[in-house]
């Protein structure tokens, strides 16, 4: 069974979630990461870089939450991408986790750039059906 390695509160979450809604059976095993535990070497040896998530499926071994998400979808999403599908996918995770999550996490560009992100977003969901 594929097997996710995340902290209590940690970015391994997204990863849970998407497995959740695509119906994937998996392991979730959690690190102490209080206790360094994703700095053990056991855990070095999935992620050499110590950081979580990773996932291990089968022979595989995984991390970057981004990369995990194009590699499931790709693996288990029930119908096949084409490639402008594959290409819209790659938008949102690279958008996640590269242009929103720096207007969230670095404090100087908060303020300049979470209004005309979330006004964006809000155009673009209104939209939506
Ligand atoms: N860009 C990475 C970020 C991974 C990351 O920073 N994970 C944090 C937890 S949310 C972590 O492992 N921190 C432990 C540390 O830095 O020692 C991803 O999305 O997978």
């Amino acid at each position: 069974m594929l097997k996710l390695y995340g902290g209590a509160r940690s970015r391994a979450s997204i990863v849970q979630w998407y497995l959740e809604e695509i119906q994937v059976p998996y392991e979730f095993v959690k690190l102490d990461m209080q206790a360094g535990e994703h700095l053990k070497p056991e855990y070095l040896a999935i992620n050499p870089v110590g950081k979580v998530p990773a996932i291990v499926d089968g022979d595989f071994q995984l991390w970057e939450s981004g990369a995990i998400l194009l590699y499931l979808a790709e693996k288990y999403g029930k119908t096949p991408l084409s490639l402008e599908e594959r290409a819209v996918f790659s938008q949102w995770v690279l958008f996640g986790n590269s242009t929103l999550a720096t207007g969230i996490f670095v404090e100087a560009n908060r303020e300049r750039e979470m209004p005309r992100l979330l006004n964006a977003l809000n155009e673009i969901f209104s939209k939506q059906a």
